[in-house]
């Protein structure tokens, strides 16, 4: 099917949310995104459409290192057929920071959409998390407070190393209390106020076995879900509570070793009553790997017993959805 008619296509079906510069494609199984390398993915259900956030590996072959200077957007209303929008944040739009736009998430609250992001910051030393905000998910957006919401002197009592503020993931609970999660080597969390910008009071520390990096906060009935990295290579695991304040019960391996990247980076979303596993490897082309990852959509299964099912990771990734 030539371009021109997916876009056609995509138009009809998108809730009118293209503009010019947008791309359309249908997915052809994993790594869902080929034609640029895309990591760190974290995803946002709103109004029948699923939007998947991510980072950009820019670094050219044969190199091995972070180079990532932008985050993207996609958006698909079945799971099959993804629009990719302009670009709709860089690292550069937060004059605070130095560069390095490393995972983020977006959620959405009254209509707005607060994308928080890890970065390096420019005059603190060490990584750091910002917040940007849109009126539209897919942006433009712009940095919501003209400073970081997280410096890495914040969490010195906890690690003194200069990269463990970074991987943000949020959550507003049922009662409107919105709490931010994130950390590297040691997992952090802290109350946010409604404005999602401030922090409603101290850092606290979530102590969580073999605890990488890339926390990514989900409900499901009255259990919350903690998933992380684990070691390195990463494999992705899991911890199960009756309350965000925890205690969390370690319940084992989520997702295994992708095998072609160290790092693995999750989310998790229920769309359209299906729930998905939303990763990374290195499987797009010969130069794919740990520098150069790709996102990959697998479907999440729980048992009965509110555990999760160890995700399948496949090559033709998932379904179309209807509904
Ligand atoms: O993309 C840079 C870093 O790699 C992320 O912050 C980590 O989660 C890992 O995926």
């Amino acid at each position: 099917m030539s371009r021109l008619i997916l876009l056609i296509f995509a138009l009809a079906t998108s809730g009118g949310l293209l503009a010019k510069g947008d791309t359309t494609f249908v997915a052809t199984g994993n790594p869902v995104f080929r034609y640029k390398y895309t990591a760190d993915p974290a995803a946002m259900t709103y109004h029948g459409t699923v939007y998947i956030y991510t980072g950009h590996d820019e670094c050219p072959a044969p190199q091995e290192r972070y180079v990532m200077n932008e985050w993207c957007v996609f958006s698909s209303s079945d799971m099959k057929t993804w629009t990719e929008h302009s670009v709709p944040l860089k690292a550069k739009d937060f004059s605070w920071a130095k560069g390095d736009a490393w995972a983020s998430q977006v959620i959405e609250r009254d209509g707005k959409f607060y994308w928080y992001v890890a970065v390096t910051h420019k005059d603190i030393h060490g990584k750091a998390i910002g917040v940007a905000v849109s009126d539209s998910p897919v942006g433009p957006f712009h940095d919501a407070r003209g400073s970081a919401l997280i410096t890495n002197d914040m969490t010195t009592q906890y690690t003194k190393i200069s990269w463990d503020d970074i991987d943000p993931t949020v959550i507003i609970d049922d009662d409107g209390q919105a709490y931010l999660f994130w950390g590297n080597t040691q997992c952090y969390y802290a109350k946010l106020k409604k404005n999602m910008i401030e922090l409603d009071g101290p850092v606290m520390p979530v102590n969580l076995p073999r605890y990488t990096e890339a926390p990514w906060i989900h409900k499901r009935g009255d259990w919350y879900y903690l998933s992380y990295a684990s070691e390195f290579p990463e494999k992705i695991c899991y911890a199960m509570s009756r309350s965000i304040n925890g205690p969390w019960e370690y319940k084992g391996v989520l997702n295994e070793l992708a095998g072609n990247s160290n790092t693995n980076h999750q989310a998790i979303i229920e769309f359209k009553g299906n729930w998905y596993f939303i990763y990374h490897n290195g499987g797009v082309n010969t130069q794919g790997g740990s520098f150069r990852r790709s996102v990959c959509i697998d479907r999440l299964y729980y048992n009965p017993d509110g555990t999760m099912k160890r995700v399948r990771m496949t090559t033709e990734g998932v379904a179309s959805v209807t509904n």
